[in-house]
């Protein structure tokens, strides 16, 4: 069991590795685990802050769960028979990850405390040269798993920066702070904004809800498990695995309606409807929530409290836009001034403009940020022309609105996992995909986004880069994306073996 702890070297000085792999949460400890599992112990994984779990460990706001379902919210080798809820709350979700970090014992290839601060392709030592500031690494193998959810976006509103109260983003919540009692501006009706209004609506004196575009919100059919539960899933092999193909291909019919045929997204259209309908008796309330873009162009969220909490007596839903906050209220452009003492901006994260995309410099020294100027493309959503031995786990055009993010992080593990293989077993130094193997990979995209409810459902969403172009999504099956990834497409690389140099 005791085996070699693979970091070399001494603290401070340039450690030697065969892969780095940036982050810790699904994506990363996935990597990790798939490395350990096939006995590969050559790897570090880099994490800024100091545990395991990305987004689930960072999110802690009131209110925050999964929406969808544990068992397909999990990795398929590492069913979790205890869950407590159908849908998972977040400290169930960052303590699953711990535990199965510490299960699979990947826990002792984390350096925890090292943000990458940059990462540059050495084309002559053919390697990466990745500095953190917990030292500096020099590794074969680069495999980005940073995550799309990982770097919160603080807006520019106006005079923003002279409130005088406090100001918290959602992904960073200060839980040092007692919201009760306060007057509170929670900024956003996205998934995290319609989670953490319920949650603290009840102990603040009032809620502002600043709503910039409304949501289509249905119904959560959330449940606790029954012990009885838990017991047949311990009796029963494979019976949360089992459950998991039920409701993952239950959820696949609902990218037909998104990305095929909307006609098919009209009776979700109804239901959600009908939710506010019945939760909202305010005619002019009501109104006010009822989006004017088809459902399903912006993430489909789930909530039984957030119309009931937004309808309450201490609670507003303010549609104006923000015209200028002041040390202890928010002016809107109506002319409206409201004492604030708190403002939560729930207002999302950098998803088409990665931060880590800054500091990854490729062949040429361009950074993946310059490459991706014009819309983030790569091979297989996992490799990009110029950025030799370089993988991108939850990048472009992975992401899924519909269906658990888990079952594309599987994929694409595997597929990178098939690539160090093919190296090994090819004896390679260098492999690198080629441009047109990319070019290819963009117009299947675009030709798969066509028409999809994302492009044409009449919203604006982080789906969508500066272009228009989607560069976040899988526009299909997510079967198809992981027929597509099943093995390397060798023949979309260039490898350079072992001891020779690139010609
Ligand atoms: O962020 P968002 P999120 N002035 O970008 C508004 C996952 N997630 O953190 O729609 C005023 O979706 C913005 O308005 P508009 C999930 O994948 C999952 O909520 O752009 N408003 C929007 O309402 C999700 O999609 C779970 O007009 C401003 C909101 O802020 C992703 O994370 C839970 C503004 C941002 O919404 C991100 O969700 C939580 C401004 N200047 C998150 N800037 C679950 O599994 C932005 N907004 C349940």
């Amino acid at each position: 069991e005791d085996q070699p702890v693979p970091v070399r070297g001494m603290a401070g000085a340039l450690r030697e590795v065969g892969i780095a792999i940036i982050g810790s949460g699904f994506a990363g400890l996935g990597m990790a685990i798939t490395l350990r599992r096939r006995g590969e112990t050559d790897f570090v994984l880099l994490e800024r802050a100091d545990d395991v779990g990305g987004t689930w460990r960072d999110n802690t706001y009131p209110g925050a769960a999964c929406d969808v379902q544990s068992n397909l919210y999990s990795f398929s080798f590492a069913q979790n028979p205890d869950w407590g809820r159908s849908y998972s709350e977040q400290p169930e979700i960052h303590a699953y990850l711990q535990a199965t970090a510490d299960r699979f014992d990947v826990r002792r290839h984390c350096v925890f405390g090292a943000d990458v601060t940059a990462a540059r392709w050495d084309d002559a030592a053919q390697r990466w040269l990745v500095s953190t500031t917990a030292g500096e690494f020099r590794a074969r193998v680069l495999v980005s798993a940073a995550g799309a959810l990982a770097d919160p976006i603080y807006p520019d509103i106006p005079s923003l920066d002279t409130f005088a109260g406090t100001v918290m983003h959602s992904a960073r919540w200060d839980h040092s702070h007692d919201l009760t009692g306060e007057q509170v501006a929670v900024i956003g009706t996205g998934a995290s904004a319609i989670q953490v209004v319920p949650a603290i609506q009840p102990i603040v004196a009032s809620i502002a809800v600043y709503q910039r575009t409304p949501a289509w919100v249905v119904p959560r059919t959330d449940h606790p498990v029954q012990p009885w539960t838990r017991r047949l899933y311990r009796l029963v092999p494979g019976l949360q695995n089992a459950i998991r193909g039920f409701l993952y291909l239950f959820r696949e019919f609902l990218v037909i309606g998104m990305a095929k045929n909307r006609r098919f997204l009209r009776p979700v259209g109804k239901l959600a409807k009908a939710h506010l309908h019945r939760q909202v008796r305010d005619p002019k309330l009501r109104r006010a929530l009822t989006p004017d873009y088809t459902i399903g162009c912006k993430r489909i969220l789930i909530s039984n409290d957030y119309f009931p909490a937004v309808a309450a007596p201490n609670a507003e839903l303010v549609t104006a836009g923000i015209a200028e906050v002041r040390p202890h209220s928010i002016v809107t452009t109506d002319g409206v001034e409201r004492p604030t003492d708190t403002v939560v901006l729930a207002t999302g994260f950098h998803v088409t403009d990665l931060p880590i995309a800054e500091k990854i410099r490729g062949r040429n020294g361009r950074s993946l940020a310059q490459v991706w100027e014009d819309g983030m493309v790569s091979n297989r959503s996992a490799t990009v022309a110029g950025f030799p031995n370089m993988f991108l786990l939850v990048g472009p055009n992975v992401g899924v609105g519909h269906t658990s993010m888990v079952y594309m992080i599987e994929s694409q593990v595997a597929y990178v996992d098939d690539a160090l293989k093919t190296m090994d077993a090819e004896g390679l130094a260098v492999l690198e995909t080629t441009p047109e193997a990319q070019e290819s990979w963009r117009s299947l995209i675009a030709e798969k986004s066509k028409g999809t409810v994302w492009l044409a459902g009449g919203c604006a969403s982080w789906y969508l880069d500066q272009h228009g172009h989607n560069t976040t999504l899988w526009p299909d099956f997510t079967f198809r994306f992981r027929t597509l990834t099943r093995t390397l497409d060798r023949e979309n690389y260039v490898g350079i073996p072992a001891g020779t140099e690139r010609p």
